[in-house]
């Protein structure tokens, strides 16, 4: 099966998450994706949170699938003319270091623009060139506070928290692959490349979009009526954290069930759909509610809604998460049990989707990882292992022109 990114060369200039996770994807779809690492070294993922002795650490084969690797020292006279080489052949550079960290090694947008016209430069940074901030070095927590997403996450009587989500860094590398296939689309009209920029804060805030609704909200008339503050608890002037409730028209809560008290994720989370009320009641075993004025309509469930969660807990009490939905999604209500890490790697509905696929690695054996969440009719991603430092960098070499005599020259001056 062909992919459609097949022919498109993308210097992969990227290390930790956010730009990796951008980079492996287009690999997924075809892309010939050239992870460029310091010699010796490498990405710094590749020995952060090891779990084997020696052998590259899940952090990084986990981000950086179906790449080839590359050493190159680009500060060297040598090894810069070896990116040079790469400049002029590729559509694509994707880097996300600290700002300014690319000029300093003399590859600023104007030279790089210079060598490669039709070349695509796309760079993540913690914020907006031009922002007050746009100095710092960004990690993902520090992006999830500056987006709004921790002001507005976890309970009102608790510190701002942060998501395990990713949404600082693999989100922005997601909002970056958009970016560059943009441009790509866009290279194919005007024949020019162009520069691609997302800043880690800025996708924080575009995935908190409903907070900053919200917000207006408020200011408009001093309460939100989906929270858990609403009618009783206090509003200040900013939105506040509204524990588990549901974001939109839709309250919902996560709800205990069978075995709480010694299983840490025995819960569900449920969602009281406002035309979904009817068979809720049928589901609880409480139709005297369904015309019951003080349930009927959502308006009237509000004021009480902890109480009707309190009830479906007891209706929950001697239901596993799984046997719950089960019932539940008989009556067509929204609800999901909470999952675990351990079940999802070892959920069968996400192997079969190719969500969650095992992957041979030369230092692992194989190992566990996410595949492509998108799913197409004409393409069925294959995920292979991620490579070993340097481990095409011979190969690629070669592409480009170099001879065996030249390769061992630049082996032996430490370029590459
Ligand atoms: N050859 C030679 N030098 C190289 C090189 C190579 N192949 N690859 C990297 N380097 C150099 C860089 O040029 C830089 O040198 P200078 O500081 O002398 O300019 C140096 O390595 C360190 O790069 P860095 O500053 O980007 O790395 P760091 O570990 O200090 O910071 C991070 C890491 C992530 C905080 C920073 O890169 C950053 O803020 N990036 C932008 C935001 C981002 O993507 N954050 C998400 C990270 S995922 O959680």
């Amino acid at each position: 099966m062909s992919k459609p990114l097949e022919g498109i060369k993308i210097i992969d200039f990227t290390h930790v998450q956010a730009g990796p996770a951008c980079t492996q994807l287009l690999a997924w779809f075809g892309a010939d994706v050239i992870k460029v690492e310091r010699p010796g070294s490498g990405d710094v993922t590749r020995s952060q949170l090891r779990d084997i002795p020696d052998a590259d650490a899940l952090y990084f084969t986990m981000l950086n699938s179906n790449k080839r690797s590359l050493t190159l020292d680009t500060k060297t006279p040598e090894g810069k003319e070896v990116l040079e080489k790469l400049v002029k052949e590729s559509d694509v550079l994707v880097e996300n270091f600290a700002p300014g960290a690319l000029d300093r090694m003399g590859f600023t947008w104007e030279r790089l623009n210079e060598l490669n016209p039709k070349l695509i430069v796309a760079s993540v940074k913690g914020f907006s060139d031009g922002h007050h901030y746009d100095d710092l070095k960004v990690y993902e927590n520090v992006a999830q506070c500056a987006g709004g997403a921790a002001s507005t996450t976890g309970f009102w009587d608790g510190p701002p928290t942060v998501s395990a989500a990713a949404l600082g860094d693999s989100n922005t590398g997601m909002h970056l692959a958009i970016g560059i296939l943009t441009a790509l689309i866009g290279r194919g009209q005007t024949g020019r490349g162009q520069k691609v920029a997302v800043s880690m804060q800025d996708s924080v805030i575009n995935l908190c979009r409903v907070k900053l609704r919200d917000q207006q909200r408020l200011d408009r008339v001093g309460y939100l009526e989906e929270y858990p503050q609403y009618p009783h608890g206090e509003f200040s002037d900013v939105v506040p954290r509204g524990g588990n409730a549901g974001g939109g028209g839709q309250p919902g809560w996560v709800l205990k069930c069978k075995g709480w008290e010694t299983d840490p994720n025995a819960y569900i989370y449920f969602t009281i759909q406002g035309h979904a009320w009817e068979p809720i009641c049928r589901a609880l075993g409480k139709p005297e509610w369904i015309s019951d004025p003080n349930y009927a309509t959502a308006q009237a469930r509000q004021p009480h809604i902890f109480d009707i969660f309190a009830t479906i807990e007891a209706w929950l009490a001697d239901k596993t998460k799984y046997e719950a939905v089960d019932i539940l999604r008989k009556f067509d209500i929204p609800c999901a049990p909470v999952l675990s890490m351990k079940e999802i790697a070892n959920d069968p509905s996400l192997r079969a989707s190719g969500t969650i696929v095992e992957v041979p690695h030369k230092e692992r054996g194989t190992y566990l990882t996410v595949g492509s969440p998108i799913k197409f009719s004409g393409l069925k991603p294959e995920i292979t292992g991620s490579p070993l430092l340097g481990e095409h960098t011979d190969e690629i070499l070669s592409e480009l022109g170099y001879s065996k005599d030249q390769i061992a020259n630049l082996h032996t001056s430490r370029s590459v």
